[in-house]
């Protein structure tokens, strides 16, 4: 049993150490909403994924914090949960706004964590105590600088190279990364750029043995996807098309995809994302934990969730450093040649810079009865 007493809602924003330019657009700088729950003694942290304008899917900051105030947090605060999935099912009565949800939910798991003094991983059943990293690495403007910044990573040590592309920069980047490095596992991402119009081009990329292309359809599609899979060798990815289990079944019912990206806030927080990784696994279809540029709160939250056993391919949460100078929690969240420790300790195991984080903040309310 855990109850929440009180809730902090924070805005920061952090400055990107590289530009990261994918089919929807530029991105130079990081808004990063964060809720901590106050329990009786305890706290637990959480990230929002959604972004100032709805681009990667509908959510955005603007109506997450109006919600998290009218109705997500006065349906909680005051209230005890048996357990997160308890809170879960309370908050299952609102429809969609997935990642507004996932901010309580999330945050209520690392406080339970907290709680019992155990690490978050463990208490959803992971077991690993370092998971695989990959790197997602953004449009350049040529395929020279393209080798060039993959080689700076696959030196680091990543596990896996994933590219970004869109229509008109697909098959350049990935010959010249496929030629100059022939045994890397590499990955591309079209974040919805494409439509079946596009199946001759997207078939050019069979060519190139990447183990999967992540969402090149629809971002609320999923039967184009089963359509264009017939039409590939390579396994379709599924990422903004999935926001619960119920999508993740019903999508590989239809062989819409043979891989599946996880990101925990997507699909409405950690129950979620482990109901995901059970269909996956019941279907024999790999996952892996994305990312969405996340600081050190979600990034640990990302971790401790790829120690469930069906993480089997290298995840998006990449050392913090190649993010931000300065992160917004005391730890370091490092990869040492492609693997990423878990974070020791309970719950999520990281904790706040208070001081650094009030200097990056826009808003800071607390949240009572
Ligand atoms: O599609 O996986 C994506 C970042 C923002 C929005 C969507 C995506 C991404 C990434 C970056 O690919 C992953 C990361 O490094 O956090
Ligand atoms: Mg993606």
């Amino acid at each position: 049993m855990f109850k929440i007493e009180a809730a902090e809602l924070i805005v920061a924003r952090l400055p990107l150490k590289f530009r990261f330019e994918t089919s929807f657009g530029v991105q130079t700088d990081k808004v990063v909403p964060l809720l901590v729950l106050h329990g009786e003694g305890v706290q637990g942290v959480s990230e929002g994924t959604m972004e100032r304008a709805p681009m990667y899917r509908e959510e955005t900051i603007t109506g997450a914090l109006a919600l998290l105030r009218d109705v997500f947090l006065p349906r909680v605060i005051g209230q005890s949960f048996a357990n997160p999935e308890a809170l879960n099912d309370a908050l299952g009565t609102f429809r969609g706004n997935r990642m507004a949800r996932a901010m309580v939910e999330m945050a209520a798991w690392d406080l339970w964590a907290r709680q019992l003094g155990v690490p978050l991983g463990t208490l959803l059943g992971g077991r690993k105590d370092h998971v695989e990293v990959g790197v997602s690495l953004g449009i350049q403007p040529d395929e020279a600088a393209t080798v060039d910044v993959v080689r700076r990573h696959v030196e680091q040590g990543y596990r896996r190279i994933k590219l970004k592309i869109r229509p008109g920069w697909d098959v350049q980047p990935v010959r010249a990364t496929r030629e100059a490095f022939p045994d890397i596992r590499l990955t591309v991402d079209a974040n919805s750029a494409y439509t079946l119009a596009d199946a001759g081009r997207l078939r050019a990329l069979d060519a190139f043995d990447l183990t999967y292309i992540e969402q090149p359809l629809a971002w609320d599609d999923l039967i184009d996807h089963a359509e264009l899979q017939r039409q590939l060798s390579t396994p379709l990815c599924l990422d903004e098309s999935v926001t619960s289990a119920q999508d993740a079944r019903k999508g590989l019912a239809i062989r819409a995809g043979g891989v599946i990206n996880v990101k925990v806030a997507r699909v409405g927080g950690h129950t979620e994302a482990r109901r995901v990784h059970d269909v996956a696994q019941a279907f024999g279809v790999p996952v892996w934990c994305g990312g969405m540029l996340e600081s050190g709160i979600g990034r640990a939250h990302n971790i401790h969730l790829s120690t469930l056993p069906n993480f089997t391919l290298p995840g998006d949460t990449s050392s913090a450093s190649r993010y931000w100078d300065t992160d917004l929690i005391n730890e370091r969240l490092e990869a040492q040649d492609g693997l990423m420790p878990v974070p020791a300790g309970a719950g999520t195991g990281v904790t706040l810079n208070r001081a650094f984080l009030d200097s990056v903040s826009e808003l800071h309310e607390e949240r009572r009865r």
